[in-house]
């Protein structure tokens, strides 16, 4: 049976899925080559954003290339950056049909690269699982078109939906089965989150750890005032593992220059009754390039984002242990009094894990 363009762009969006995380400020595109119903090239965007897809899968194809089929799960770039653009090289190469989902919203780009293929007498197919493109680049596009990164929260918390006891014990509540997922969750976006309270209660690494790979994430910590521990695993890691604080404009200055000579990236963000205002502190994570973030908590920057409705994905981890009420909750005060009112989601996915339950939800409406 022959493969359909349909096959082939799955496959090119796996290709690109390698690079989630890793190509910040870039979107993670794949690309194969297709001559005579062979793949003779892939490649995807690689680390740093550059360079991207196309002339890597083509590169591999060599001659093979001309007459080809490209599948991009993305349209090829048709501005001049820090390298040429895609579709040149495509035509260059003689590839006779390049099939994409998506046309690309970069305002440098959005329609031109299908135009210079188009009048090079490439032909070319639009829209091929275009949904699913979308949901893989989702990050990419809302930073053009909100200037933020896509958030994604995570709770891991007991069936009554406490993340610690009274006196502050959260290790371990979900099993080893959920925190090897949620390492690969880390991976898949370009930086991990907390809040200043749970970087201080539980001392954290934030790495990606047990999967056998390099890339880290950027980890980020949210501290109004920066009264942060000198001397835990996030200081002393912060020259080999990117370390960015998000702070109010009132740190102390002597504390910013601590951070800063421990090598953390410093990010003042304004204020909203007297916490960090949560979308200053997405649109300058989105200013600095981030597309995707990997939000841990705390409770009061969960209820803080869930609250300003800037969470567009909440994954929950449900442990069979009972807390109770003393137990620390897993979201703070969002200062709701009816139920109207309430941030609603829709389940998209429940699964088993070990002894836990993953469920996935995304915003109603
Ligand atoms: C492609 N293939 O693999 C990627 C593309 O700063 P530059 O010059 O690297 O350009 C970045 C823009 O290029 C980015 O905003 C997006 O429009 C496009 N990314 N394009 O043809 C790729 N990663
Ligand atoms: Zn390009």
């Amino acid at each position: 049976m022959r493969a359909t363009d349909t096959d082939f762009m799955a496959l090119a969006l796996s290709l690109g899925r390698r690079g989630h995380g890793r190509t910040w400020p870039n979107p993670a595109v794949g690309c194969l080559i297709v001559k005579d119903g062979r793949i003779v090239g892939r490649g995807w965007t690689a680390a740093g954003g550059r360079p991207h897809a196309e002339p890597q899968a083509l590169a591999r194809a060599g001659a093979a290339a001309r007459g080809a089929t490209a599948y991009v799960s993305l349209e090829p770039c048709a501005h001049h950056g820090q390298t040429p653009p895609c579709a040149g090289a495509l035509i260059s190469a003689g590839i006779a049909r390049v099939v994409a989902p998506l046309q690309d919203s970069d305002p440098r780009v959005s329609g031109r690269g299908f135009a210079m293929l188009r009048a090079a007498g490439v032909e070319v197919t639009t829209g091929v699982m275009a949904d699913q493109a979308a949901r893989d680049l989702a990050g990419f596009f809302l930073r053009i078109r909100a200037g933020r990164p896509l958030v994604t929260l995570k709770l891991a918390s007991s069936f009554d939906g406490r993340i610690a006891t009274a006196t502050g014990e959260s290790q371990w509540i979900t099993g080893p089965e959920a925190r090897r997922v949620v390492h690969a969750m880390r991976a898949r976006h370009d930086a991990v989150m907390v809040g200043a309270g749970t970087a201080r209660a539980d001392d954290p690494a934030l790495t990606v750890r047990g999967l056998g790979m390099t890339h880290q994430p950027v980890r980020i910590v949210v501290s109004r005032r920066l009264d942060l521990p000198l001397t835990g695993q996030l200081a002393r890691t912060a020259q080999e593992t990117p370390l960015w604080i998000c702070h109010g404009a009132d740190a102390d200055p002597r504390l910013l220059s601590a951070w800063s000579g421990l090598g953390a990236r410093l990010l003042p963000c304004a204020l909203q009754a007297g916490r960090i205002d949560p979308a200053s502190l997405l649109l300058a994570l989105g200013q600095a390039g981030l597309t995707s973030v990997f939000c841990e908590g705390g409770g009061a920057l969960a209820a803080s984002l869930l609250s300003a409705g800037l969470v567009d994905e909440v994954i929950g981890f449900t442990a069979g242990v009972m807390i109770g009420a003393e137990g620390q909750p897993a979201l703070g005060a969002m200062g709701l009094s009816r139920l109207a009112e309430a941030p609603r989601f829709r389940l998209i996915e429940t699964r088993p894990l070990g002894g836990d339950i993953l469920h996935r939800w995304q915003p109603a409406g």
